[in-house]
């Protein structure tokens, strides 16, 4: 009898950054690093093996280096053919990583279509096959990615519900899409075999990841915000540092950071962090999110902003 499954997984956003790999083939991070995983945000796939391999976004076939990667990552669970129907609840110009939710979903719902029940940390290293940043949304709330094993995996350091009661936020101002991006697993090979700041960049992660664990433990938004602001902007230095150089940013990713800057000075504790893209995503608590947010809509070339939530981890739901 061929099994089936569907799961569901929402993104996350780090706070201290993965940028880098230990080990291409395994998919080794070669620093930790630490995320938010969001509500609603989030893919939904079902797997159903037998028939032929098969794979759909949305109801249409995927382009074939998407099929072609889901189809590597199935080899490491199943023996026989699947048809995988995989939709994102994330708009596709955001600018959030759909990897993230999609590969969480993807090993939760292949596995058990496979009848498998692997432990969470199990499950966590089987995601980061697919895509590194994977294996923190199969938890929610605060989670942290540890890269000092040979099996790298993410554990969870804070719950969905107390990260909710201590009120945190993530504001998404997404800026006019310039060139498409250059895709974050070339983009951080290359800033690792080019950029003479990337080992600076990994000495410094240890320290990044031990402040923020201290200011989650501490309910500390400023302490926690000051790491994630630093750390983003260390990850683009590493980038910009690469030959050729990358840049994510546009003017409107300044000039969004200028402004969440001048709201900080101004007394609102607000923290930008910024992925490998030209969108700005404000850490803040839920009192100062709207403000937060219309700030960044009035930034000229910010096109759309949300307040995303924390959020549960991966789930299965058929
Ligand atoms: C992160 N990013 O920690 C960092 C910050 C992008 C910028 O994880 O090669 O798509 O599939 O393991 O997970 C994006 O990297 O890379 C990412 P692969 P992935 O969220």
């Amino acid at each position: 009898m061929p099994g089936e499954a569907t799961a569901r997984a929402g993104t996350n956003i780090a706070l201290v950054k993965y940028w880098g790999k230990r080990d291409a083939g395994l998919n080794l991070p070669a620093t930790g690093s630490l995320s938010l995983t969001l509500a609603d945000l989030g893919t939904e796939t079902r797997v159903r093996f037998g028939g032929t391999d098969r794979v759909l976004v949305d109801g249409r076939p995927a382009d074939e280096a998407f099929a072609s990667r889901v189809r590597r990552f199935l080899d490491l669970v199943r023996k026989e053919p699947a048809e995988v129907a995989t939709s994102n609840s994330v708009p596709t110009a955001a600018g959030l990583a759909s990897s993230a939710s999609g590969f969480a979903a993807l090993a939760l719902a292949a596995t058990r279509a496979a009848g498998l029940r692997l432990e969470p940390r199990a499950l966590s290293a089987l995601a980061r096959r697919g895509s590194g940043s994977a294996a923190r949304s199969i938890f929610g709330g605060l989670v942290e990615m540890h890269a000092a094993t040979d099996d790298a995996y993410a554990r969870p350091l804070m719950s969905p519900e107390e990260c909710m009661s201590w009120g945190l936020r993530l504001v998404v101002a997404m800026t006019a899409q310039g060139p498409k991006a250059l895709g974050s697993t070339e983009a951080m090979e290359r800033t690792a075999r080019t950029s003479p700041y990337f080992p600076a960049w990994v000495a410094a992660i240890d320290g990044d990841l031990a402040a923020a664990r201290a200011a989650i433990e501490r309910r500390d938004l400023a302490a926690l915000g000051a790491v994630a602001e630093r750390n983003a902007m260390r990850m683009h230095a590493s980038a910009l540092g690469a030959d050729p150089p990358i840049l994510y940013w546009t003017g409107a990713t300044v000039e969004a950071i200028r402004a969440v800057q001048t709201l900080r000075a101004r007394g609102t504790w607000a923290f930008v962090t910024i992925d490998a893209g030209p969108h700005v995503k404000a850490l803040c608590l839920a009192p100062d999110a709207p403000a937060v947010e219309a700030t960044l809509a009035a930034v000229q070339g910010v096109t759309r902003t949300m307040i995303a939530t924390p959020g549960p981890g991966a789930e299965v739901i058929a």
